[in-house]
């Protein structure tokens, strides 16, 4: 459907037509189309532009996948719809993994989404083969591939907090991605992204490309100066505003 230019709210209905083509063609999940509403409803809130939160969050992250040993981008359903060419870039530029990692597995999912990432460009893409199971979780989203298995620092857009919390038991650094800055996921990350995966992930890329090539101790200076919970607060302070106006 062709939104017209004059919609004022255009940007928004082609995510959200984004989203229900990548469920007619089986990559989201049912219960993607609801998540994607409730992130609407905090975007919507935020004046559906990146807050500079969300901007100094992002560049914390990128910093964060570049110093990484082993890093690892988890993808979904709604991620591989939304943002399936942001993915790989961003994985290219970051020298991250790239893993399919479903919250409502089906082999049929899994085979899909893998193919949208390769269609996009990807090169090799785990989560096929499910080696390792995280210890502590239940259901299929625990059973894991080499890229999550091996990762010191993992990128999970729209994620669940059961699957942070097990992560980060497992010692590994959580980058997430959530417009809900109240969620468990949000609270239980090292690095909070409060923005939308579609401007989350071309920012990332953005402040990996400029920050590529910088010595790690700059890097490591930029993680040192971010402070999550801080960064949580004024999120929310700012969704509290947006309800005023
Ligand atoms: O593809 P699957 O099988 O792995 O399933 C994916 C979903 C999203 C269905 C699954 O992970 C899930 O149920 O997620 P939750 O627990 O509903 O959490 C999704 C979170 O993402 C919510 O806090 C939303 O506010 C947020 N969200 C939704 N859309 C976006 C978003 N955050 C950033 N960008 C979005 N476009």
């Amino acid at each position: 459907m062709r939104i017209p230019n004059s919609h004022p709210r255009k940007a928004s209905l082609e995510v959200r037509h984004g989203l229900t083509e990548g469920y007619k063609k089986g990559l989201v999940a049912e219960a993607g189309l609801i998540a994607h509403g409730r992130g609407e409803c905090f975007d919507y809130l935020l004046g559906e532009k990146t807050s500079l939160q969300a901007a100094t969050a992002e560049k914390a992250a990128a910093a964060a996948l570049l110093s990484a040993e082993n890093p690892a981008i988890s993808v979904n359903g709604n991620t591989a719809a939304l943002v399936p060419g942001g993915s790989v870039n961003l994985a290219r530029v970051t020298g991250s993994k790239l893993e399919v990692n479903l919250f409502y597995r089906t082999k049929k999912r899994e085979g899909l989404i893998g193919k949208a990432l390769k269609k996009a460009g990807a090169g090799k893409v785990y989560g096929l083969s499910k080696k390792h199971r995280i210890p502590g979780l239940g259901g299929e989203r625990a059973n894991v591939d080499d890229a999550i298995w091996k990762a010191d620092v993992v990128l999970v857009p729209l994620e669940d907090g059961d699957r942070t919390e097990a992560l980060k038991r497992m010692g590994k650094t959580v980058i997430a991605v959530d417009l809900n800055p109240l969620s468990r996921t949000a609270r239980k990350a090292d690095i909070t992204i409060v923005d939308n995966v579609v401007r989350a992930i071309p920012n990332m890329i953005k402040h990996a490309r400029q920050l590529k090539g910088k010595d790690k101790k700059q890097l490591a200076q930029i993680l040192k100066n971010f402070d999550n919970k801080k960064n949580l607060e004024a999120s929310e302070r700012l969704i509290r505003s947006g309800l005023k106006r």
